[in-house]
């Protein structure tokens, strides 16, 4: 199968407040995971543009929900990361309410993108994480990000690692790297496969 492109791309707003509603009534896929894990590097790389979400090197840097309206069909969020410790509680208790208000009150929310740093493994703050997405119901691929800090052993390893503690197959798991592109591909033709099941 030819890999799907992505033909357009547009930022179409944001979300601070989980009282909030998407700019669109469209359907979602949400790309979740750690504060600096690489999210919105990567949604960059899946529509093929270098800096349309804005990334960072120190943690942080996503703040509210971003929206991104793909193809005229859907959107593409970028949510802040969870985990910040440096973060002042206040603020991190107002994300973890703004990216549990969205992802468990959205009803064209059809999957949600999982990453997970390869070098770091799951956290147990993506365990919570992945145990409230669970408990959701909500579709999710699981990611590992950053492949390009591994090398081939190191890498194996992550994955293997990754899937006994998710109790998943390999084929659920995908290596990406923003950086080197890796991956990106065959998460975009998992993230079409998501819409066109729909
Ligand atoms: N080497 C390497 N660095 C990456 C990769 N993806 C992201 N980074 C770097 O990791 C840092 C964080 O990337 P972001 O995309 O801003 O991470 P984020 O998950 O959106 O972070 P928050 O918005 O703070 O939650 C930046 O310095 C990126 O350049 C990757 O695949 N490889
Ligand atoms: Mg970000």
């Amino acid at each position: 199968m030819a890999s799907p492109q992505v033909r357009s791309v547009e930022f179409v707003g944001a979300i601070g407040l989980s009282t909030q509603a998407p700019p669109r009534d469209l359907p979602q896929v949400a790309i979740a995971g750690r504060s600096n894990v690489g999210k919105s590097s990567l949604l960059n790389r899946l529509v093929g543009r270098k800096s349309i979400a804005r990334t960072s090197k120190s943690p942080g840097r996503t703040r509210e929900i971003n929206f991104f309206l793909v193809d005229d069909r859907f959107l593409l969020v970028d949510l802040p990361g969870y985990g910040f410790a440096k973060a002042p509680k206040e603020v991190r208790e107002k994300w973890g309410r703004l990216i549990e208000g969205y992802l468990g009150d959205s009803p064209r929310l059809l999957g949600i993108v999982m990453l997970i740093d390869a070098r770091r493994g799951v956290t147990p703050d993506d365990r919570q994480m992945i145990d409230y997405l669970e408990r959701l119901g909500t579709p999710t691929l699981f990611a590992l990000t950053k492949t390009d800090k591994l090398n081939r052993s190191g890498r194996i390893k992550a994955k293997a690692a990754l899937q006994e503690s998710l109790g998943v197959d390999d084929e659920q798991v995908i290596e990406t790297s923003a950086q080197s592109g890796e991956g990106v591909a065959s998460l975009r033709e998992s993230v079409y496969a998501l819409l066109d099941a729909s």
